[in-house]
């Protein structure tokens, strides 16, 4: 059943992003008495200077109708960059979705009859409550809030992306994971029919696409479960409809369309980690004093470049995360645990 319906990857950014747009929703926030220094505390994520701004939409509203419902209820969050967001056009055309292909406009361009709707996501093992459940009453139960994060891709470039979801914790705590739940895996839809690659004998890695974290990785306030960009739904290539996003964290980390969610005692093998593991580690903090075998991480380049300027910016130790996330990490050696 496919039903055809305006995508947010249809939307021209022009419509998305104007500053007109920026400047109304500043003052309704003004006048809902939010000043900017309460929006942005506490000061995370890089640039120390400048409003922190609400990125919304005159655009019509995207996805499911009950996904439509709850965006119009989006409210700004914590933790929240100062700096200014990449245009959506950068956002939604400059993607690694390797199921959909390995160019870096092949997602754009190959996932638009992606079906995200209806969608189902498991929960499972070390926890008191498991099962499956619709992603409409999944996400029902959380606020939904905009958190503009910098993602850094292992690839040494960047972007800021205002994302719309809820903290990750807030998920997991519900199923009461027990004792033995010390990491959280996660996997992404398995449908060759869908995602070409996945079908490929030649394909580049193993699927579906697996990622994990340490349980108190996963409680971080800052691990979060994303369904939108732009204060709209997520485009398809971003990962529809539900994907994680690990600031501090090398982008792969971020795992796209997860139809999994498990508990687990031992440290789950991670889709980069099983493809070449001494080149991706299973932690991949950000961290410009580790360089990749293959390239320096020391700086990235920040999109959009052009032909005149590669626009590089200094990488920060977790991705200017450290105050925190740098805890998690306090007696381990990072040069040995990558
Ligand atoms: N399932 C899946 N998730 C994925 C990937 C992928 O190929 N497949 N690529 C990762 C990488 S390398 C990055 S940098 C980010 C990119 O997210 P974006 O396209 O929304 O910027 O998604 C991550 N999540
Ligand atoms: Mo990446």
């Amino acid at each position: 059943m496919l039903i055809k319906r305006a995508r947010a990857g249809d939307i021209r950014s022009s419509e998305i992003t104007s500053e007109t747009v920026f400047h109304e929703r500043r003052q309704i926030i003004k006048a809902m008495g939010l000043g900017a220094v309460a929006l942005g505390t506490p000061v995370v994520g890089g640039a120390t200077s400048g409003e922190r701004q609400f990125y919304t939409t005159q655009a019509p509203l995207s996805g499911p109708a009950w996904l439509q419902n709850k965006l119009k209820t989006l409210t700004p969050g914590q933790y929240s960059t100062r700096e200014s967001a990449t245009p959506f056009e950068y956002v939604s055309t400059y993607n690694n979705f390797y199921e959909f292909g390995t160019g870096k406009t092949d997602p754009a361009d190959n996932s638009q009859n992606f079906v995200t709707d209806p969608w189902k996501v498991e929960v499972a093992g070390e926890a008191e409550l498991t099962g499956t459940y619709n992603l409409e009453d999944i996400v029902n139960l959380h606020t939904l809030e905009e958190r503009v994060y910098r993602l850094r891709c292992v690839e040494a470039w960047s972007m800021v992306v205002p994302w719309v979801g809820f903290p990750l914790a807030n998920l997991l705590k519900r199923f009461k994971p027990n004792s033995n739940a010390k990491y959280v895996r996660f996997e992404t839809l398995h449908d060759p029919e869908q995602m070409p690659a996945q079908g490929s004998r030649f394909a580049a890695i193993d699927y579906p696409y697996i990622e994990g974290l340490r349980i108190d990785e996963a409680m971080n306030e800052l691990a979060f479960l994303a369904v939108g960009v732009y204060g709209n739904a997520m485009p398809n290539q971003n990962g529809a409809p539900i994907r994680l996003v690990v600031p501090w964290k090398y982008g792969f980390k971020s795992i796209k369309s997860i139809v999994k969610i498990e508990f687990t005692k031992r440290r789950p093998k991670t889709t980069w980690e099983i493809s070449n593991s001494r080149e991706y580690g299973f932690y991949a903090n950000v961290n410009p004093d580790v360089d990749h075998p293959r390239w320096s991480q020391a700086r990235e380049r920040r999109l959009p470049t052009s032909i005149f300027s590669q626009n590089y910016v200094e990488t920060l130790k977790f991705n200017g995360y450290a105050p925190l996330v740098a805890h998690l990490y306090k007696d381990m050696d990072l040069r040995k645990q990558y």
